[in-house]
């Protein structure tokens, strides 16, 4: 009978040993490690390690040198990683309506009001089978970046770089268009294989392509999107602790994200000025076009991938 008790009660403290176990995640960056947008991730991984010691801990696998971009969604959906920063753009083929995050015209604290948030988080569940944890880019548009000058918004004759991000805007405007990774703009450029590309306002300096960029075109358009998923599974193994230092770092992550980008958008601005990147400028009108197509190709693009849930996230989303 003593040892009965005596067994059980060694198992009850091994169970509640393994339970209170330090939890180990693994996570991967869709961008370059050390660049404009994997810092907001590696930003949260710090904060993750320092509150979490003896709680949880996250390994950071690092960016494209470990998984090609394209695929960080299916690896954390299949749980090959636990985590990743992603943009929706780089996922479409699992969730088209990921890339409907680049239309908000709303912050992310209204649209977790508004029920835009939860909206995608359903999405986010059923399709990714992920928890869409932090939005750590926002109030950063993208732009059109040029070798060749255009004295309006007409892109005939011109092979762009994209991603599904710039796809339907580029292809209204009448250009080509050819998708690349971040990691291949560079020598896209050099060969001459394109004539442009598409990219925020911040992060041109990363990978060098200031040095192959003559021409910014101003207006920028959308806000760019990039958040941190958490496979869903894991999350729901982890303890009510582990789950809470995770998501205190992904709320201040997301909280700081819009401010932190509106000095980084003015910085850059300025840097490529200086880098003798000339500003193409529409005139008033021709800009108010460019922008009304800008939306109305992209939720076009959104609905026509998903006739059930854009026409739902359009009206959530937009002002
Ligand atoms: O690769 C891209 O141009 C792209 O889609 C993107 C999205 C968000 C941030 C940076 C780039």
């Amino acid at each position: 009978m003593l040892r009965l008790i005596a067994s059980a009660i060694l198992a009850a403290a091994l169970a509640s040993a393994a339970s209170a176990q330090e939890a180990h995640l693994r996570g991967v960056s869709a961008f370059a490690e050390k660049t404009t947008y994997s810092r907001g991730f590696e930003k949260f991984i710090e904060r993750v390690n320092a509150a979490g010691k003896g709680v949880i801990q996250i390994t950071y696998i690092g960016g494209p040198k470990a998984m090609p971009p394209f695929e960080v969604g299916n690896a954390l959906k299949n749980g090959v990683v636990d985590l990743a920063n992603a943009t929706g753009a780089f996922y479409t083929n699992l969730m088209p309506e990921a890339d409907a995050w680049k239309l908000t015209q709303h912050p992310m604290a209204e649209l977790r009001k508004n029920g835009g948030f939860d909206y995608m988080a359903t999405l986010y569940a059923q399709k990714m089978n992920a928890v869409f944890l932090a939005r750590v880019v926002d109030n950063n548009p993208f732009h059109l970046y040029l070798n060749k000058k255009i004295a309006s918004p007409d892109l005939k004759g011109l092979k762009l770089r994209i991603t599904p991000v710039y796809r339907d805007f580029f292809q209204a405007l009448g250009a080509t268009v050819v998708q690349t990774a971040p990691g291949e703009v560079y020598t896209a450029l050099e060969r001459g294989v394109v004539d442009g590309y598409g990219w925020p306002i911040t992060g041109i300096f990363d990978l060098g392509w200031n040095e192959r960029t003559k021409y910014r075109v101003d207006p920028g358009f959308y806000s760019a999107e990039v958040s941190i998923l958490v496979n869903k599974s894991v999350w729901e193994k982890l303890s009510d602790k582990q789950q809470a230092v995770l998501a205190k770092a992904a709320a201040e992550g997301e909280a700081e994200a819009s401010a932190e980008f509106v000095k980084e958008n003015a910085a850059d601005t300025e840097r490529q000025a200086k880098a003798g990147i000339e500003t193409i400028k529409f005139s008033p009108d021709e800009s108010k076009k460019y922008l009304d197509e800008a939306y109305a190709a992209g939720w076009a693009g959104i609905i026509r991938q998903s006739p059930e849930h854009g026409p739902k996230l359009k009206s959530l989303f937009s002002k």
